[in-house]
């Protein structure tokens, strides 16, 4: 044995975004146990060629900060937690949950599943394997208050089988409310967006950016329509009705492919491009430029983000987002390069045809609040608190949470609160004190991802959920655990919690992953019946995930900078007979937007009481409440200011480091101004997922103010997911 400290930089890979870079760790070991130091760029990986961003840079200070959770803990009848076995912990969690089931059933029991899951491939699906078991269908996950428009259009539209075009090869291209410069969502490809986005530019791209914000990629644009928010339908109908008018559409795709061309140029005929530009506060020309610029690129295509998808309609401005690529033909056609050919997802064949529409909602578990059900996005989360809230039977009593932050992300944060509070057992799964864990009735201290193996499926399967994400080549990269547990600590993995809850409950839990949650999906399922008593590793979990994966893990695992693997795929022509059609005519979707254009919109917008709205917008240096408390992340301010243009400023009557009350017509919030001459006047920013608990609103400068407090979830809200209005929102802004 030696004391000697040696140290090591290996590659691996960061699961902080669906990004998934490849990473080079720096490790220090210390008498056998690894601690990781140092998080850079990795330029011997082939396609992030050495990019991080700073919350990847920071994965040192995540995993070894002092806030971090190194045990599980209880809380005690005067509302204080203390440390507890994390075997004793779920012992007791699983009487809990017995007792809760057979005074109330199974649906008594949820679970919540937040964002970092979507970098770890084995904790939902356990959970939902646990759910199963106990027979509770109340799953629910963050894309129902995140992009859920993207799933119900998809079921509502179809998908085309070929995919989408190549962005490295494409003339134009549309981003509506996305700006994956920072957030590496949808658009452009998210290995090192900045850099790919001028590439393209140089090669010729027009980029067409739909943002009220100048934000990073309307900087880059060709054309950017500064619109007011909230009227990114108007704008998509408008776009498609010049398109379609001055007949600059591809006939020939829509006669082959499509169904309901007629019903949508006509639904669409009204927003003509004079009507539009009021509508939406842009200039006509503009707006008729990015429709020729659109219409006449050889290989282009349009996507979304969460901008559009927050202020209301978000099916409706989703499916339009459809119909535009759709009546172009934007996608990769016969005999084109495959963009998403899989790498560790199972091999298919991409046909040069469409997989015709699905059910959307109506089936499945039904919630008791507002109509609202199952849906091809999920259960509708926002309607969680009032299912913990509402007596009666089907109450919920219990909710475990997996890796998400209710308190600091789901909408009505004061309702949040009384629900939280409300429930015989809240669990929560986490990795440090959230907000949520202060409330929680236990909190199961978790590994971080660099303590486990991490591989790159995940960044594949996020296309599932909706286009313009995922690598777009047959890219791979596995990494072992690079960094051992902290001395002395007692961390669960995930799945491990529910498959010791589901030993103490005498019940078999069946593993089981569908890639995303829409019946539209290339690969099967791979399910993994767990054995009680063979504890499975997370590395037979990754095994059986990968049994169907085109490149086998073996495979994979021989590079461990990451690989392209060769052999690309192209889209086959259509199977003989098929007729199968994308629909543009969808009745529920035309009747909306029959809707739409009949509301009086200067008075929807012009709201004197409330003149300002409130938009959202992700922060570059956190992943929505991680990485806050991370001095390195948050530059000595762990709060969030309110963006405001200094126009606007000036009529409020305040400057920069001003506190100022941010209310609406049910709530307020207070927060610092910063002044931002990117914002189109009128409009101002917060970013999400700060703040403390209720109550605790002095602690600003600590963390921030909780955005989730603007929004109301039984006034605006999505008939088909219930998710409300979290931007756009009027509010009025008052010096403190
Ligand atoms: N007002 C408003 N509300 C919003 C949004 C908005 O823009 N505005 N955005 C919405 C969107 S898009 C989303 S996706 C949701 C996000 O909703 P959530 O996913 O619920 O929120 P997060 O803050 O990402 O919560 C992640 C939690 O997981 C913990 N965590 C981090 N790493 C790990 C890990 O490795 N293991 C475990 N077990 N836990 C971990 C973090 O500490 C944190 O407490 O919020 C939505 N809510
Ligand atoms: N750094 C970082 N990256 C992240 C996250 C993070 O918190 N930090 N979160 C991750 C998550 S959970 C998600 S869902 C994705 C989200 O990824 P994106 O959707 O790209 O999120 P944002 O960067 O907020 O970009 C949204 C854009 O919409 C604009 N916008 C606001 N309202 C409207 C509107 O009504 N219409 C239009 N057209 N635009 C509008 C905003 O100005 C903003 O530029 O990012 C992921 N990546
Ligand atoms: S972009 Fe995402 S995956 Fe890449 S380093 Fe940053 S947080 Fe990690
Ligand atoms: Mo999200």
């Amino acid at each position: 044995m030696t004391d000697k400290v040696t140290t090591a930089t290996v590659p691996t890979v960061c699961r902080l975004c669906i990004a998934h870079c490849g990473v080079l760790a720096t490790v220090e070991n210390d008498a056998g146990r690894r601690k990781v130091t140092r998080v850079t760029g990795d330029p011997d990986n082939p396609v992030f060629a050495g990019y991080t961003c700073p919350k990847g840079r920071a994965l040192p200070e995540l995993h070894n900060h002092a806030g971090r959770l190194l045990h599980s803990l209880r809380r005690g009848e005067d509302g204080s937690h203390s440390a507890v076995g994390s075997e004793s912990a779920i012992a007791e969690i699983a009487q809990r949950i017995q007792a809760i089931v057979a005074e109330h059933g199974p649906r008594a029991v949820a679970c919540y599943v937040g964002t970092p899951n979507a970098g770890q491939p084995t904790a939902a699906a356990t959970g939902n394997a646990f759910l199963r078991a106990i027979g509770s269908r109340m799953f629910f996950t963050s894309n129902t208050i995140d992009q859920p428009g993207k799933q119900i259009s998809m079921a509502l539209h179809g998908k085309w089988l070929g995919g989408e075009p190549d962005f490295e090869r494409a003339d134009a291209w549309l981003l509506v409310g996305s700006n994956p410069i920072i957030s590496k969502s949808a658009g452009i490809p998210g290995q090192n967006p900045a850099q790919k986005l001028k590439e393209a530019n140089a090669r010729g791209l027009q980029l067409i950016v739909i943002d009220p914000r100048v934000s990073d990629v309307a900087r880059k644009a060709a054309v950017h329509l500064q619109c007011l928010p909230g009227e990114d339908h108007a704008i998509l109908a408008g776009l498609i009705n010049i398109i379609v008018s001055e007949d600059l559409y591809d006939h020939e795709f829509v006669s082959d492919n499509v169904t309901g061309f007629r019903e949508l140029a006509a639904a669409v005929s009204d927003f003509t491009p004079a009507y539009v530009a009021q509508r939406a506060g842009i200039d006509e020309a503009d707006l008729l430029r990015a429709a020729r610029i659109f219409a006449g690129a050889r290989v282009r295509h349009a996507n979304s983000g969460t901008g559009p998808s927050f202020s209301m309609y978000c099916n409706l401005k989703e499916y339009l987002l459809h119909c535009l690529n759709t009546v172009c033909g934007a996608y990769a056609r016969a005999g084109e390069r495959v963009t998403r050919p899989n790498a560790m997802l199972p091999a298919y064949t991409p046909r040069a045809q469409a997989f015709p529409p699905f059910k959307a909602w109506g089936f499945g578990e039904k919630l008791r609040v507002r109509g609202l059900t199952d849906t091809a996005a999920g259960m509708p989360t926002a309607a969680l608190a009032d299912e913990i809230l509402l007596p009666g039977e089907g109450q919920v009593k219990a909710l475990i949470c997996i890796g998400g932050n209710p308190m600091a992300a789901w909408p009505d944060q004061r309702k949040t609160q009384r629900a939280m509070e409300a429930l015989d057992l809240l669990v929560t799964l986490d990795v440090e004190m959230s907000s949520t864990a202060r409330l929680a009735d236990y909190v199961i201290a978790c590994k971080q991802t660099l303590e486990t193996p991490g591989m790159s499926q995940s960044g594949e399967a996020i296309k599932y959920f909706g286009s313009g994400i995922g690598f777009s080549c047959a890219y791979a990269q596995y990494s072992p655990a690079v960094a051992d547990v902290p001395h002395g600590s007692d961390l669960v993995e995930e799945w491990d919690f529910f498959y010791q809850l589901a030993g103490h409950l005498d019940l078999d839990l069946v593993f089981a992953t569908a890639f995303g949650f829409s019946r539209y999906q290339e690969a099967p399922y791979v399910v993994m019946p767990l054995s009680r008593t063979e504890k499975p590793t997370m590395e037979d979990f990754y095994e059986a995930i990968c049994e169907n994966s085109r490149i086998p893990l073996d495979q994979v695992k021989r590079y461990p900078h990451g690989h392209v693997f060769d052999a690309e795929v192209f889209v086959e022509p259509r199977e003989e007979g098929n007729d199968d059609r994308l629909d543009c005519g969808n009745a529920d979707m035309l009747a909306q937007l029959a809707e739409v254009r009949l509301q009086d919109f200067r008075a929807l917008q012009d709201t004197p009481d409330y003149p300002y709205r409130y938009i959202p917008r992700r922060h570059n240096n956190f992943m929505n409440s991680s990485g806050r408390s991370i001095a390195k992340l948050n530059g000595g301010k762990p709060w969030n200011p309110v963006w405001i243009h200094p126009d606007d400023m000036r009529a409020i009557g305040v400057s920069d480091g001003d506190m100022v009350d941010i209310a609406t017509h049910h709530d307020s919030i207070a927060a610092m101004v910063e002044a931002d001459t990117t914002l189109r006047p009128g409009v101002v920013a917060i970013a999400h997922a700060f703040g403390g608990l209720v109550g605790e609103e002095d602690d600003y400068l600590q963390v921030g103010a909780n955005t989730g407090r603007l929004v109301r979830t039984d006034e605006d809200y999505d008939p088909v997911t219930g998710m409300p209005r979290m931007g756009n929102i009027p509010v009025a802004i008052t010096p403190r």
